[in-house]
This record gives structure tokens, sequence and C-alpha cells, in this order.
């Protein structure tokens, strides 16, 4: 059991490598294609983006690497066997005297065959239909300035099948919202012959990372508050 985990886990983050290529072409920014709330495109007057369900996945506070959504599962780093990482649950205590969690990842993504990258994952098991009740992630990130790869895997091919969007960081902590929309994917001929839908794949999701595999870099993120969401726009 223990190799299937480990083989597994070397396959998620595998994949996840083999897309970071394509994802460093692809700049949409995080809030996506202005739609109204009947889902019409709508570039003059995208109004207010306004959630209207929310599923959270983590926001860290309860000081353990179990998601909140899924205590089966466990958030855990992946890097090839070149690279180093290392991750680890932050504490900060706000004004208010309150304490907030937040998970870090440090690391140095070395050269080595065949894909060289780190990620910070959990794995879903049975699969998860997000996109049936949800079109978006919000999560708040900060970091040492690196391009980072939110990924979500699904097995409507194979187990190691992905949907990735491109995030920045910096120093900062910005809040984001990624529309699934905003996901791309280039594996099989089948996502884009019209065969098989974005919904078809998001509703089959076993995986959620981040990842970086640009190699030579050496850096840290860390991310809090990771929900996926239902917004509409409003005017
Ligand atoms: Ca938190």
């Amino acid at each position: 059991m223990y190799i299937y985990i480990i083989y597994r886990r070397y396959l998620l983050l595998l994949a996840g490598l083999m897309f970071l290529a394509g994802c460093a072409k692809h700049s949409t920014g995080p809030f996506g294609p202005p739609i109204d709330s009947a889902g019409t495109t709508n570039p003059e007057n995208p109004g207010n983006k306004v959630i209207i369900a929310e599923l959270l996945i983590d926001d860290f506070n309860d000081g353990d690497m179990i998601p909140v959504f899924f205590e089966a599962g466990s958030w855990s780093e992946g890097r090839d066997m070149f690279s180093e990482a290392y991750d680890s649950l932050q504490t900060n205590v706000l004004p208010s005297g309150q304490t907030n969690i937040y998970l870090r990842l440090e690391y140095t993504v070395k050269d080595g065959e065949p894909y060289p990258g780190i990620s910070e994952s959990i794995s879903f098991s049975p699969d998860q239909a997000f996109y049936s009740e949800y079109n978006a992630i919000t999560l708040r990130i900060r970091g040492s300035g690196s391009q980072i790869s939110l990924s979500l895997g699904t097995s409507i091919y194979v187990d190691y099948d992905n949907y990735k969007a491109p995030l920045l960081t910096s120093g900062e902590w910005a809040e984001l919202l990624i529309p699934f929309d905003d996901f791309t994917t280039s594996y099989f001929p089948g996502h884009t012959d019209g065969t098989v839908t974005r919904a078809d794949c998001l509703n089959k999701v076993n995986s959620l990372s981040f990842g970086n595999g640009n190699v030579g870099d050496t850096g840290w993120f860390e991310i809090d508050d990771i929900r996926m969401v239902k917004f509409i726009y409003k005017r």
C-alpha cells in the first residue's frame, strides 16, 4: 500500500510537471472573462462578482495538514529525486489577538530528468464533482515572486490528467478568484474535439496541487483559505 501511494503521488507530480511549460505561456488574469448573471459575455459592464455558494477546502486554522473538506486526505509535499521541498504550517497573530494559520512551502527546483519540479498537493478518493456545484476557486497566496501552477487532476481519461491555472506571487498576500474557465489542459485530443467537456473532466477531480517546475528557482510560497465557490455577476 505504501509503495502504491508513493507511486501514485509520483504520477501526480509527474503529470503536473509535464504541464508547467504550457502554463508559462498562459497569461489569463485571475478574474477571467466578464459574464453577466445569465452567463453571457459582457465586457462593457461585467458588474460585481457575488459569491452565492462556497465549499471550504482548507484554511489550516485547525493546525493540521488534513483538509477541512476532505478528512480522509492530507496535504503533502512532492518533488522529483533531485529537487528539495519542505512544507510547514505558519502562524500569524492578528491585531484582534486571534491566530491565523497557513501553509508554507520552501523549495529549490534542481535540474534532473525527466521532469524537475516540486509541489504541494492533496488527493481525493473518490473523485469529486466540483463542476456541478461551483465555477471557481478562491484562495490567498503570497510568495517569492515565481509563477506557481494551480492544478486540478482529473480522471476522465487516466488518473493523472490535469487542468491548470498560473498564479503569480509577490511578497504581499493576494486574494485570487480563478474561474474554472481559466483552467487549461492540453494532454488529450478529446479535450478539444468536443467529445469530452470541461464539465466531464472537472466532475472527476482526484487531486488539487500547487507546483513549480522552473529549474534553478529557489523560493517559497504560502497559501490559505482555499475554497470552491460559485459566483455570479450582479449589476
Ligand atoms: Ca488560515
